[in-house]
């Protein structure tokens, strides 16, 4: 079933929000089993939701109206998982099945533990496949709480069905954490070395060392606290030091350029009441990503595709 306006993504009109002729599909997965500081994640999505409605639907940098380059945006009702293994399965088939109806799917959670089904979906339907984690944190322990599907463990769990993730923005993880990513030789991007330059002079030089690391095929998943907290405050898990708005979408723009982004995830929005700033900015960031993905054409200034190997 999908939630018709003003409940839906960027309150559309019907005609723009059906499922038939809509490429993208908000997948809403309030799921909330595991956060470990602060609460709140199941009122993310309709949070993002609610917010998306005062997003622009005329993109200035693009010069267009996104949702009418993908044939509109639909919005499905939010599916309560259930909890663990079972949460996952259960979101893995419910994302196999909309990629299987050529859809491209924007999952809003709930806790970064929706992540896995939606990777694993992914993973099984395009060879070829990295899995790109924004993110504060690794999530790579292999428990947490006594918990294997806390959020705390979202990567350990994709790394058994997928060895190619790609983790950027790190800056707090613990020491087994750290010698996974030695031992397995993850491709992790520390916040710090970002910052610091360490990839190059040129403040975009870190973009060309992460693009250069992933297939040709992206998963995407973003958990909220990879921005800085001071834009970003409304999450479980706050760690200073992270990225802004224009340093994060102009990497998501190249990227979107140079590999197929074929499927999202945005988690961990735990909403303040009486803040509306995160819950919007989440949800500019979820269309700017959909106009980044559907209209490279419209990028006259962002390299070809694949100039990079
Ligand atoms: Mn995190």
């Amino acid at each position: 079933m999908i939630l018709l306006p003003p409940r839906n993504f960027l309150a559309l009109p019907e005609q723009w929000s059906g499922l038939q002729r809509s490429r993208v599909v908000v997948l809403p997965v309030p799921y909330e089993r595991t956060t470990s500081f602060g609460k709140g994640t199941a009122s993310g999505p309709e949070a993002i939701i609610e917010a998306s409605g005062q997003v622009e639907l005329y993109d200035e940098e693009l010069d267009s109206e996104i949702y009418t380059a993908t044939g509109g945006i639909a919005t499905l009702e939010p599916i309560d998982p259930g909890g663990s293994d079972a949460a996952v399965e259960s979101i893995r088939r419910h994302v196999d099945g909309l990629i299987g109806q050529d859809k491209t799917v924007v999952c809003i959670g709930g806790e970064h533990t929706i992540a896995i089904g939606s990777a694993r979906a992914h993973s099984d339907r395009y060879p070829d496949l990295s899995v790109l984690q924004l993110d504060a944190h690794s999530d790579l322990r292999e428990e947490y709480g006594g918990n294997r599907y806390s959020h705390a463990c979202v990567m350990a769990r994709v790394y058994e069905f997928s060895k190619d993730i790609v983790q950027v923005g790190i800056r707090s993880q613990c020491r087994e954490e750290a010698d996974f990513i030695r031992q397995h030789k993850i491709a992790t991007f520390y916040a710090g070395d970002l910052k610091d330059g360490r990839y190059g002079p040129d403040r975009y030089a870190w973009h060309d060392a992460v693009i250069r690391s992933l297939r040709r095929n992206v998963y995407l998943t973003i958990d909220c606290d990879f921005f800085d907290p001071g834009l970003m405050p409304a999450v479980g898990t706050p760690e200073p030091g992270g990225f802004g708005w224009y340093e994060t979408v102009s990497f998501l723009r190249r990227l979107a350029a140079q590999r197929k982004i074929v499927g999202l995830d945005i988690t961990e929005l735990s909403p303040i009441p009486g803040l509306i700033h995160p819950q919007f900015v989440m949800a500019k960031l979820i269309y700017k990503l959909i106009g980044y993905i559907f209209q490279k054409g419209a990028m006259n200034y962002a390299p070809a595709l694949n100039t990079l190997e």
